[in-house]
Parts: structure tokens; C-alpha cells; sequence
């Protein structure tokens, strides 16, 4: 499920970058990143329009590498993940680094399929689907926090699917 066609990626020209706050920037390619170290988190799915899917594999990239890489400043509070195709999520560096949050390249054991957001697909298992932000290719660290695609149109800032966080406050789009 997703707004718009599945992204065409070219795995060659393919860069995952990493930039704004940090002390390194960073640019790899696909062989690079996917030869991170990599863990596997069971999960569940919840959707914000209603459906879950339960108790799915995903293996990946842990975000906490990622960190290591290009060691964010202080004033590093919140994230931005882009995607291909112009899609865009918000999250705070907590909800980022928690330890079940990972850049997926695997599904049920096989290689993340164009449809699930592959080549690479961030997986945060704690907030609604739409933080797991599909063909990714950049995370900005950022000191304020910005509204992504969804949540520019009206979606929560955060997300937490138990604490029902569907809908955020609009106004916050015109401070
Ligand atoms: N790039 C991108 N990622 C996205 C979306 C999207 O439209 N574009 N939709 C989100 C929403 S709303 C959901 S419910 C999940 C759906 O993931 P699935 O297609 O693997 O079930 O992807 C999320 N990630
Ligand atoms: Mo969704």
C-alpha cells in the first residue's frame, strides 16, 4: 500500500545518503550499505487505516549503525527519511534509534520484493506504517522537528498506534 507507482531504481547510481547535522556525511552505495551489520526483528504491522499484519520477519540494518557512520551533533533532534518517489516521514532521534528499528532489505527471508519498498525500506515496528517509509535513500538529521508527507496532510506527528496517535493538530503546519 503506498501513494503513487512503485519507484524504478537503478541499484548502480543507487546512493543512500546521510546528511544535515552530522559530522560526517555520508554516501554509499548498495553493496556498501548491504554489507552492514544486520539483525533480524520479528513485528507487527498496524496500518492507520486499520489493518494489522502480524508477527512478519524483517532482516536489516539496524538504525543505531547508521548512527555510528556519520556520528550526528547534539542539536541533532529529529530525522527526516526521504524516499524515492517524493515521500517523506518525520520521526525524533528516539523513535529512530529504538532497538527494534531497522533499515529492512529482507522479508521473510527473501529479498525486500519492489512492492514492500525495496531495495531498502526502513521498518519502526512501534509507530503506525506509515514511519516505515518504503525506497528509501536519505535520512537528514535535523534540530526541529519538520512534517512529512503524510503528516503535512494531517497525519500525527509521532504516531503511536496505542495511544491512537492518528490525527495530528493542523495547526502545527502554520507555525
Ligand atoms: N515511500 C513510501 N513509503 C510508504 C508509503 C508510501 O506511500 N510511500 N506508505 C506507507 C503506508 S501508509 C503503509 S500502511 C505502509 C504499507 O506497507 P506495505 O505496502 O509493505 O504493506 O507503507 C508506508 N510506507
Ligand atoms: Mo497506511
Amino acid at each position: 500500500m503506498h501513494e503513487g507507482d512503485i519507484p524504478k531504481i537503478d541499484l548502480d547510481a543507487f546512493r543512500f545518503r546521510i546528511f544535515g547535522l552530522v559530522e560526517n556525511e555520508v554516501k554509499m552505495n548498495f553493496m556498501t550499505f548491504q554489507a552492514l551489520p544486520r539483525r533480524e526483528i520479528n513485528a507487527d504491522f498496524h496500518c492507520v487505516t486499520k489493518w494489522t499484519k502480524l508477527n512478519v520477519l524483517w532482516e536489516g540494518v539496524p538504525t543505531k549503525e547508521i548512527l555510528k557512520l556519520c556520528n550526528p551533533e547534539p542539536s541533532a533532534k529529529y530525522v527526516m527519511i526521504s524516499s524515492f518517489g517524493d515521500y517523506f516521514t518525520n520521526l525524533s532521534i528516539e523513535d529512530f534509534l529504538g532497538n527494534d528499528v531497522l533499515f529492512a532489505l529482507k522479508l521473510d527471508n527473501e529479498l525486500l520484493k519492489p512492492q514492500y519498498g525495496g531495495p531498502i525500506r526502513l521498518v519502526v515496528p512501534r509507530l503506525y506504517a506509515w514511519k516505515s517509509a518504503k525506497w528509501v535513500r536519505g535520512v537528514e538529521f535535523m534540530a526541529e522537528n519538520k512534517p512529512g508527507y503524510w503528516e503535512s496532510r494531517g497525519y500525527h506527528m509521532r504516531g503511536d498506534p496505542w495511544a491512537e496517535e492518528r490525527y495530528g493538530d493542523l495547526n502545527i503546519l502554520n507555525e
